[in-house]
Order: C-alpha cells, then sequence, then structure tokens
C-alpha cells in the first residue's frame, strides 16, 4: 500500500478517521463526501496514494481505469447512472482541489449546470 503521512484520505483508507464508505474493491474506496454539492455526492479513490488523476494516469497500471468503473458502480448503485451524473477530478489549486489524495467527485441526483464555477 502506498501512503503518505498527514494525508487525509490514506487516514480513511486506514481506518484512523471514519468515513460513510458506499463501495470497495481491492485497490479502490468510495464515500459519502462530507459537505454534498448535490443529492448524490460520493468521493471515489484508489488506496494507493497519488496527489491527483495526472499522477495517478502517469502510474498506467490500470488502476485510473479501476477508479472510473468504482465511480460508475456507484451511480448505478446510487440511481443516477440513467439520469446522469458527473464524475469531476479538480487537478491542482486553481480547479479547486483541497485534498492532495486524488479522487473522483460523481455528483448526481438534480440537474447540474454547465460551465461549473
Ligand atoms: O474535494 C475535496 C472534498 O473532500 C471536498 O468536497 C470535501 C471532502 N472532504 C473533506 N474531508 C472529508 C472527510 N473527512 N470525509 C469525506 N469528505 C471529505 P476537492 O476536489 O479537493 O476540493
Amino acid at each position: 500500500m502506498v501512503s503518505e503521512a498527514d494525508c487525509l484520505f490514506c487516514r480513511i483508507v486506514a481506518k484512523e478517521i471514519p468515513a460513510d464508505v458506499v463501495h470497495e474493491t481491492e485497490r479502490t474506496l468510495a464515500f459519502r463526501d462530507i459537505d454534498p454539492k448535490a443529492p448524490t455526492h460520493v468521493l471515489v479513490i484508489p488506496k494507493d496514494h497519488y496527489r491527483d488523476a495526472a499522477a495517478l494516469a502517469a502510474a498506467d497500471h490500470g488502476l485510473a481505469d479501476e477508479v472510473i468503473k468504482a465511480a460508475h458502480a456507484v451511480a448505478e448503485q446510487e440511481g443516477v447512472a440513467g439520469s446522469g451524473y458527473r464524475l469531476v477530478f479538480n487537478t491542482g489549486p486553481e480547479a479547486g482541489q483541497t485534498v492532495f489524495h486524488v479522487h473522483g467527485h460523481v455528483l448526481g441526483g438534480r440537474g447540474l449546470t454547465w460551465p461549473p464555477g
């Protein structure tokens, strides 16, 4: 397991901090966002630590695919896959990334506007 000291999401993976887990595979974890922006707002992460989506993709061992598949499984489980959902990877500070352990936001359950703010 690749983890980093003082990383909030590594600590959730290690069960040192509680989370409302909704989906788990061998290499991914999905839990409800603590500050939901839509009726469905779930974060999907690789259990291993990568700072952002670019670092995850550069590692090139199929884990990015697993995270995206897990996000779709969450959307199906939450009942938003049919109506539509948004999968967002904020990448870098200007995009609004605040937790530097890559995570996809699965947002759904309401009409989502475009462009985002
Ligand atoms: O998204 C980081 C997201 O992480 C933000 O929507 C809040 C969420 N968050 C922060 N702490 C927690 C805990 N402890 N549980 C669940 N969700 C949490 P970003 O794209 O980096 O801005």
